[in-house]
């Protein structure tokens, strides 16, 4: 089945790129040489068109630069989309600025954009389209404005490199193999406002340890979460009335046979699709029945001098109960009784903290604040006041405690020694970031 889409996928792409080189020709109606060259209008390094409505479409980027901002007006008109295929193979492409004026990034807009490193969805693009970041395999960070509703099929296969995401809560559908093959993600928190889960959606994306189902979600598809290989459990909200088979608890040999896995965990509630789910395919079920009483905890990130988002915490639970975060803050439902619960972000020092749940209410308040890796005291911002803090701890004049010894051990290790403050100066003077 993964090779038979794979297959699909591109023969669409030969197809559709034959119809890009006939079509000028057919409309020009030319002949000889003029055939060679496209009717299509050219703009520095850029090819265009002109649409219906008097904007402009970027249909080809012709340059070799590795960083680019593409222009918000070309010839007065402004640029409202980024045409299929625009992008392809620009292997020299690092860093790419989209103009607030693009509603729409096509399919295949930056396929095989091997070097693309980071990109920013402005907040006027609504739509990402099918396969349009497909094998930009170092792309570690991108940033979804929350003006997106969807999602393409295969819109970030192969974005091998790509550590967390963050998926804005104005998406309702997130497309068929969508993340598939992702495997340096190690988290992702889906918003409570999609509805559907496509088929492959998160498929072999090995690295993922967690993942959290949100209230809204009714259906997850086929192979959604095949050979997620470090997902040990899932928890299943009653909204969903359907899941389609493999969608988790399944790994694949090389040869894409599917197989059970022998210890898989599925928390869910009596009488649903997840029980269902659990009996026919022989996995472990742990009711939740008797959880509704749903506890919310709004979570703060401390990090004055880098852009995150709370949406991107991932949160589990001791036992691997129930929880349900987004946009911030989590919602945690759980039985009466005692857990550790960590918090952790990327950038960030994971916290543990212990809540007491008593009639399905915490006993005591809790905000969880994340501090930056690196920000020993706790400001928000990491600086030289932070190696300070360091040296007067390793000099026994004001010592750390607690989360703070954390936060100063930058390398991550079980000491906290010069070597922490080695790390802090190369990341201040841009040498290698700590996040
Ligand atoms: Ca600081
Ligand atoms: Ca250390």
């Amino acid at each position: 089945m993964n090779f038979s889409k794979k297959l699909i996928a591109g023969v669409t792409s030969a197809f559709l790129m034959l119809g890009t080189a006939v079509a000028p020709i057919g409309e020009s109606g030319a002949f000889g040489s003029v055939l060679l060259t496209s009717n299509a209008e050219t703009y520095s390094d850029y090819e265009y068109q002109v649409l219906e409505d008097g904007t402009v479409e970027i249909t080809k980027y012709s340059g070799s630069d590795s960083e680019i901002a593409i222009p918000s007006k070309i010839d007065g008109k402004t640029v409202t989309s980024i045409g299929d295929w625009a992008f392809e193979d620009c292997t020299k492409l690092e860093s790419v600025t989209i103009p607030n004026s693009v509603t729409n990034i096509d399919r295949y807009a930056f396929y095989y954009c091997i070097n693309l490193k980071s990109i920013t969805i402005p907040n006027s693009v609504t739509s990402i389209g099918d396969s349009a970041f497909y094998y930009c395999t170092n792309l570690e960070s991108i940033t979804i404005a929350n003006s997106v509703t969807s999602i393409g099929d295969w819109a970030f296969d192969y974005c091998t490199s790509l550590e967390s995401i963050t998926i804005p809560n104005s998406v309702t559908s997130i497309g068929e193999y969508a993340f598939n093959h992702c495997t340096s993600l190690e988290s992702i928190n889906i918003p409570n406002s999609v509805t559907s889960i496509g088929e492959g959606a998160f498929d072999q994306c090995s690295s993922l340890a967690s993942i959290t189902i949100p209230k809204s979600v009714t259906s997850i598809g086929y192979r959604a979460f095949c050979d997620c290989t470090n997902l040990k459990s899932i928890t299943i909200p009653n909204s969903v009335t359907s899941i389609g088979d493999k969608a988790f608890g399944y790994y694949y040999n090389t040869d894409y046979d599917t197989f059970r896995k022998y210890s898989f965990n599925i928390y869910g509630y009596t009488g649903t699709a997840a029980e269902k789910y659990a009996k026919d395919n022989e996995f472990n079920f742990i009711p939740l029945d008797g959880t509704e009483n749903a506890v919310t905890l709004n979570i703060e990130l401390n990090a004055s001098d880098k852009t995150m988002s709370a949406e991107n915490v991932s949160i589990s639970v001791d036992g691997g109960k129930a929880v349900t975060a987004s946009n911030g803050s989590a919602e945690l439902s759980l039985a009466d009784g005692a857990y550790e619960i960590t918090f952790s972000a990327h950038g960030f020092v994971p916290r543990t903290y212990t809540v007491e749940i008593k009639d399905g209410k915490l006993t005591e308040e809790l905000t969880p604040e994340l501090n930056l890796i690196g920000d020993a005291d706790g400001n928000g911002v990491v600086n030289t006041l932070d190696i300070v803090k360091l040296k007067r701890h390793l000099i026994k004049v004001e010592p750390l405690t607690g989360y703070a010894l954390d936060c100063a051990n930058t390398d991550g290790n079980d000491t906290l020694n010069t070597l922490d403050i080695v790390k802090l100066k190369r990341h201040l003077i841009n040498v290698e970031k700590l996040w």
